[in-house]
């Protein structure tokens, strides 16, 4: 198992996370995802957790990702 804790912009409501969550549902390896409204702090834990993936499909959804 391991994790990946990413810092995305746009994400302002309910239907952002449900968006979030049903893009990376997409991808395979994940378990679960975890999404902060205020803060667009979103965490990925799974058996296959592919950063460049996920960053890629965040980007296409409308949430890019922001260098920390
Ligand atoms: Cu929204």
């Amino acid at each position: 198992m391991s994790s990946l804790q990413l810092h995305a912009q746009n994400i302002k409501c309910a239907g952002c996370v449900a968006n979030i969550k049903n893009g990376l549902a997409e991808l395979s390896g994940i378990d679960s995802v975890e999404v902060d409204i205020p803060s667009g702090n979103v965490s990925i834990q799974g058996d296959a957790v592919d950063a460049t993936a996920i960053t890629a499909k965040l980007a296409a959804l409308g949430y890019p990702v922001v260098q920390d």
